[in-house]
């Protein structure tokens, strides 16, 4: 019997070990397609109610003189956070996953389907809200963002490592909010370096429009970036 657990176990790691590279290889698919469109990518990762639709929503409008951007976002069900981030302007699909709780390389690779993409310059896809299981799942993107509102805790980045470990960069949502729920920002800051150390982090408030100057040069030096290396000899 003992023996038989043991096969059922593997059985279950030899599946879920190829469905994640069967994913790879699509998110690698992508990846060839955005940068042959010279599409700067940026994949928005939090828990539920961090603040990425609102962030999202103020950060393309604040970017729209320099790049456009067009915006996939996933959730379990309504069309609710596609309404909102259409308030930017920017084109934008909604991808409702049902029971998943991530995107896949696959649903991103149908979305794009129904989006134009002439003229766009920026992707930014808002994942299904989770702290664990999207971190598994690449989607092509250039960039992992990790939202942390001031109001979750400053040990979430210790709770939950590989989320915060694949982060590029780390945006510390709601610090308008900072003083009323007692945020403590030396202790958040020394837990997320911990986790990333190689992470941008930059604090933000969509309400009030802190940091999102910063943020917008980021976005807007990334894109230069990516160019220059797509266009340079290999
Ligand atoms: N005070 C404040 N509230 C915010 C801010 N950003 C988002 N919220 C609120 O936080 C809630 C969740 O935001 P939402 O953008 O839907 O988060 P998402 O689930 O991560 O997409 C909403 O009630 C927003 O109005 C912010 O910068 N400051
Ligand atoms: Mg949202």
């Amino acid at each position: 019997v003992e023996h038989e657990a043991a096969a059922g176990e593997r059985r279950i790691v030899e599946v879920r070990r190829a469905i994640l590279d069967k994913n790879d290889r699509l998110a690698e698919r992508n990846r060839g397609f955005f940068e042959a469109r010279g599409l700067l990518v940026l994949n928005f990762l939090s828990s539920p109610g961090s603040g990425k639709t609102t962030f999202i929503r103020e950060a393309v409008r604040a970017l729209q003189p320099k790049l456009k951007a067009g915006v996939i976002v996933g959730d379990l069900a309504t069309d609710n956070d596609a309404q909102r981030l259409r308030e930017s302007g920017a084109p934008v699909v909604q991808i409702t996953t049902g029971t998943v709780c991530h995107l896949e390389a696959e649903m991103v690779n149908r979305a794009l389907k129904q989006i134009d993409l002439n003229g766009l310059n920026l992707l930014i896809i808002e994942n299904v809200g989770n702290l664990v299981c999207p971190a598994s799942y690449d989607l092509g993107e250039d960039l992992r963002v990790v939202l942390l509102s001031v109001t979750e805790g400053e040990d979430k980045p210790l709770k939950y490592p590989p989320m915060f470990q694949s982060a590029d960069a780390v945006i510390i949502s709601k610090m308008d909010l900072a003083d009323a729920c007692g945020y403590n920002r030396e202790l958040a800051l020394a837990n997320i370096r911990r986790v990333a150390p190689k992470a941008q982090i930059f604090e933000t408030s969509a309400k009030t429009g802190q940091g999102m100057g910063a943020w917008c040069d980021f976005v807007m030096r990334q894109h230069q970036d990516g160019l220059a290396r797509d266009l340079s000899p290999r």
